[in-house]
């Protein structure tokens, strides 16, 4: 199973994606640190919106298989520049989450990722575990095609 990297800003859903993913009870978790497990990296969004730390985190794609930038489908605005994910010289992969949102606006989220350039896009509720197994089989399945 390939390891996956999440990035993207506080509150995003980082957290709570990784307890899904982990198939763990889900509750709430203030990350403070970088949080290291065997098929996830789960990171604070302080990182994602801070030039300096942003560095961090670029040190840390190196880790994972596979770099998944996320969007919350409320998001007001995207975090992530046009065409950032060719500076990772890993696969990157987009997800939108809290699609479950009343003021939810998926296929603007999908724009934003999208322009960042990211090879395909999953869609996630994860306090309902809704997408989360089509991730799941993306990162076995990659897997399986390696060997
Ligand atoms: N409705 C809904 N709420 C979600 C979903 N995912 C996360 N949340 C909520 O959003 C809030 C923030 O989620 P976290 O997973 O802690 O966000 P994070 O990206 O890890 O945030 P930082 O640790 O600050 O970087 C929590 O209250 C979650 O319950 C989702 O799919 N749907
Ligand atoms: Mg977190």
């Amino acid at each position: 199973m390939k390891r996956l990297i999440l990035l993207g800003r506080s509150e995003a859903g980082k957290t709570t994606l990784t307890q899904a993913l982990r198939g763990e009870e889900i509750h709430y978790y203030k990350t403070q640190d970088v949080h290291y497990y065997e098929s996830v990296i789960d990171t604070p969004g302080e990182y994602a919106q801070s030039r300096r730390f942003s560095k961090a985190l670029a040190l840390y794609t190196y880790e994972a298989d596979v770099v998944g930038i996320l969007c919350a489908s409320n998001e007001p605005y995207s975090l992530f520049p046009g065409g950032v994910a060719a500076q990772a010289n890993r696969e990157c992969i987009g997800i939108v989450t809290k699609i479950d949102l009343p003021d939810a606006n998926v296929p603007l989220a999908d724009r934003w990722l999208e322009n960042a350039g990211v090879s395909r896009i999953f869609h996630v509720n994860s306090l309902k575990g809704e997408g989360v197994q089509e991730i799941l089989d993306y990162l076995l399945a990659e897997d399986d095609e390696q060997q």
